[in-house]
């Protein structure tokens, strides 16, 4: 496969381990070579803090684009999380059309919401706009309360597989045709993740804790962008990830002063070990 580079926006939280400060050591562990556009910075992320601060760098974003694009700068995948304003999207539609080499991908990871709700900074007309960045994407990496505001889908705590279905329905109606729904739970102590290809299903689970963690998506979204870009296809991917993103969690859980996040450096091994 090669030597990869990445481009991945998304914002700088400077204290709570999520975004940025994950996604580039992840990927770079990987062995991928990554490029960084901060979306925003902000002094923590915004669930559980209060009074964070919040520099949006929308800005600033076409001018490092018109600056790439002068140096002839290009990247084998583009990979979005945490973005800080609308008009950013339209600025990752720009990043599509001008700096992806031939048989490039753009991984969107929608990362608005989780548990029902949208994160603080965003609306329905942000869902929206989501909604149409992911409908060009190659793959998204969604979790259901993301899918549901995207789509307009009933949101649900509890759900069956018909439920599921109804949900890749509705994302592939919305013109979303490779999906990775993360966090798919169909009973109490499992958990796992729908790879949704071509019309067809894979689900892989795996023990579920208890309680969530913060940061876990973007765990998540790294290793899996980080395990595919090394060659793997994409349900191996979801299941790399999956299975560094709970190793994380296992050594975060039951450390009340680490509730901001997980530990994921202290798993990193495992990931490259899985990635030789
Ligand atoms: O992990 C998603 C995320 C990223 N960035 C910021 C956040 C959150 C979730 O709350 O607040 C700033």
């Amino acid at each position: 496969m090669g030597y990869k580079r990445v481009l991945t926006v998304q914002d700088i939280s400077c204290f709570g381990q999520c975004s940025l400060t994950v996604a580039l050591p992840i990927l770079s562990a990987c062995g991928v070579e990554t490029c960084i556009l901060p979306s925003a910075v902000l002094s923590t992320h915004t669930a559980g803090f209060s009074g964070f601060t919040f520099r949006d760098l929308t800005e600033d974003m076409p001018k490092i684009l018109d600056h790439w694009a002068k140096e002839g700068i290009s990247f084998d995948c583009i990979y979005t999380g945490y973005l800080g304003s609308i008009t950013q999207i339209e600025y990752v539609k720009r990043m599509k059309s001008e700096f992806l080499r031939d048989g490039a991908k753009l991984i969107v990871d929608p990362a608005m919401g989780d548990n029902g709700k949208l994160y603080s900074i965003f609306d329905l007309s942000y869902a929206k706009e989501m909604a149409k960045l992911c409908a060009v994407a190659d793959v998204i990496v969604p979790n259901i309360t993301e899918a549901c505001y995207m789509t307009g889908l009933e949101y649900r705590e509890n759900y069956d597989e018909a439920y599921v279905d109804e949900v890749l329905h509705a994302l592939d109606k919305m013109g979303a045709k490779t999906v990775v729904l993360t966090g798919i739970s169909y009973t109490k102590d499992t958990t796992g993740v729908v790879v949704y290809e071509n019309g067809t299903k894979q689900y892989y689970k795996h023990a579920k804790f208890e309680k969530g963690c913060h940061g876990t998506g973007d765990v998540y979204s790294s290793a899996f962008v980080g395990a595919y870009l090394r060659g793997n296809d994409l349900f191996e991917s979801a299941k790399i990830a999956a299975d560094y993103t709970y190793k994380c969690i296992a050594n975060t859980y039951g450390d009340t002063t680490h509730w901001y996040g997980v530990k994921f450096e202290t798993a990193i091994d495992y990931l490259t070990e899985r990635l030789k």
